[in-house]
């Protein structure tokens, strides 16, 4: 009886904590040892709690609501290799900065090493992946005990969350047997401080004035800066980066994840199709800068990654709120200070400036280039470039889409060009991986609707235990599945010139009929045979509640042909412009 005291006392009080610090949803995948948590966590009024069977599906998922929401979710899963599985979110969680509570149960300290089942070293199991691990203390109800687990509880959240945020991992040894007292009245009234519940306040990265004055003084001294907005995640920064470029005369070239490409905010300087005119070196010297600043991630674009390593010879600002080494280049002068913060200050300082023909030139190239890349909408053919076109008309103002690793993020990038109408645009692009991408969407789904994910078969394939949860919580979600049977990428990698095992280790057919296992989900699948049936099929489409599956189906061989065929023609328009050719 004590020992159910003990363990019911020591776990509500974590969840009654872990509820103050803002945390709503819990993914729980189920087993024996993390019992007391599930059955508390079930108890509390405010917690949603989703169930996954696949912890490495659960994972995505949590990550995805998470993203969502921009606040810290919980997974809890039971010892043994469950906790395992949750490893490639927890790296994306890492890399791509979003806060995850991670909970596993262990066996007790006695039964480690010692051949009990289901029992593996889990201490420190996500390595530096989480940005603090505790082996928790087993259960206990002293006033003492009860004040740890809040704090850690609390701790765990605020560090979770704290720029950059990112995933904790806290483990917890629980001894038979594992049944709390969820009966009891007063299960969460925990009147242990004096002070209530642990409070944690953490402020955001800045620069002194001084310092933003030498800055805006350098900046606007330049006649030729550019700025380059990689993956960011912050609703107020459009507006204020916006702004800045605007007082500085500097476009903007943004990645399709800075959020800058569509909404309301003003889109006169930003670029969009650098992708295509930066594989042409007339353009590159045409349009060199004499100062670069960049904030997000790395971008997508492997022309503007080159285009940003061939300029190391101009001073580059990195501004990174979350105090990162966002630099492959190694090239940056860092400045370690939160992103829409820097905007609204260094434009303080800044005296607007006339128009200059450097800021005329990029966006005459970006017009021409988009003028140009348009032509690909003359085919009648299915087409991957061409879809992103017709995506971009039809999806709906307000709509979230997800975009899938390999050629959906980068033709996205190449043909998703501005719109007033509000998109905002997600991927897993921390480690780039093709697994858990459905998940993911899915959970970001439960929270952002309407929302649309396309992806490519193989990343499809990957997670397709995933689909569980649409069925699970009838979350509505619309899938381009881009099916060129096999990985398309490859075809664009220097391996594609060589094809003796071509097929067998990289293009990789896999020849699945896709519509039983959206089925077998109950979800409804559409398979594409023209422009006009894709169109008809999206609309309908648009009031259907679940999942629905449009399949597209391309050729591998023929779409890399016809991306260097538009390049190639883009690059010569290009060309012919800045010789003066007419
Ligand atoms: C987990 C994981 N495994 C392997 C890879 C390497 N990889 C990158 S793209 C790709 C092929 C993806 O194929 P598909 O989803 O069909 O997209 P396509 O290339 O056809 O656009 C693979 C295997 C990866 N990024 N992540
Ligand atoms: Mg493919």
């Amino acid at each position: 009886m004590e020992h159910q005291e003990n363990l019911t006392a020591y776990v509500a009080a974590f969840v009654a904590e872990l509820v103050n610090t803002g945390v709503r949803d819990v993914v729980i995948s189920p087993g024996s040892r993390s019992t007391p948590i599930a059955m508390v966590m079930a108890e509390h009024p405010d917690l949603r709690v989703h169930i996954h069977i696949d912890e490495r599906s659960a994972a995505f998922f949590a990550l995805g609501i998470a993203k969502s929401l921009r606040k810290p979710v919980a997974v809890l899963c039971t010892s043994g290799t469950a906790a395992a599985n949750y490893y490639p979110a927890i790296i994306e969680a890492y890399y791509s900065r979003v806060p995850l509570i991670v909970l596993t149960a262990d066996r007790p300290h006695e039964l480690r090493d010692a051949g009990a089942p289901q029992a593996i070293d889990q201490i420190h199991l996500f390595g530096k992946h989480v940005k603090w691990f505790v082996e928790m203390a087993p259960p206990e109800k002293t006033d003492e005990m009860i004040r740890y687990a809040r704090s850690v509880c609390a701790r765990a959240a605020a560090i979770a969350l704290r720029s950059p945020s990112g995933p904790v991992h806290l483990n917890f040894p629980f001894r038979e047997p594992l049944v709390p007292n969820i009966g009891k009245e007063d299960l969460f009234d925990l009147n242990v401080r004096p002070d209530g519940y642990v409070s944690v306040e953490t402020g955001k990265l800045a620069l002194s004035e001084e310092k933003y004055e030498e800055l805006a003084g350098i900046l606007s001294r330049s006649d030729k800066g550019i700025i380059v907005c990689g993956p960011l995640d912050d609703e107020f920064f459009a507006e204020n980066i916006t702004k800045l470029a605007s007082a500085l005369n500097f476009p903007i070239l943004a990645d399709p994840l800075s959020q800058l490409r569509s909404g309301k905010h003003s889109k006169d300087f930003i670029i969009d199709a650098y992708d295509t005119f930066l594989r042409n070196s007339d353009c590159k010297k045409a349009l060199k800068p004499d100062i670069i600043i960049r904030f997000g991630a790395m971008p997508v674009s492997k022309a503007l990654s080159n285009f940003i390593k061939e300029n190391i010879d101009i001073p580059q600002f990195v501004i990174d709120g979350g105090a990162g080494w966002r630099d492959p280049a190694a090239a940056a002068y860092m400045i370690h200070c939160n992103e829409t913060e820097f905007c609204k200050s260094i434009a303080k300082y800044v005296e607007k400036k006339n128009q200059h023909p450097f800021l005329d030139k990029w966006l005459e190239i970006n017009d021409l280039t988009k003028t140009k890349l348009s032509k690909i909408n003359e085919t009648e053919e299915l087409s991957e470039g061409k879809l992103i076109y017709q995506l971009s008309d039809l999806i709906p103002d307000g709509a979230t889409l997800f975009v899938g690793n390999s050629m959906p993020i980068r033709d996205l990038d190449t043909f998703f060009h501005v719109t007033d109408k509000s998109i905002r645009i997600m991927a897993n692009r921390g480690a780039n991986g093709i697994d858990g991408i459905i998940s993911t969407a899915i959970g970001a789904a439960s929270v952002l609707q309407p929302l649309y994910l396309i992806v490519g078969d193989l990343t499809f394939f990957h997670d397709l235990n995933g689909l569980l949860a649409v069925k699970l919580y009838n979350i509505n979600i619309k899938i381009l599945l881009v099916n060129n049977n096999g990985g398309g990428i490859f075809s664009f990698l220097p391996q594609a010139s060589e094809p003796k095992n071509f097929e067998l280790l990289f293009g990789t057919p896999i020849d699945l009929n896709f519509e039983h296992a959206v089925r077998m989900y109950n979800g409804k699948f559409d398979k594409i045979t023209s422009w006009d049936q894709f169109k008809s099929s999206f609309l309908k489409n648009m009031d259907n509640c679940g999942l629905s599956v449009m399949e597209i189906s391309t050729a591998r061989d023929r779409n890399v042909l016809e991306h260097r065929e538009l390049w190639n023609y883009v690059s010569r328009e290009i060309s012919n412009k800045l010789n003066g050719v007419s």
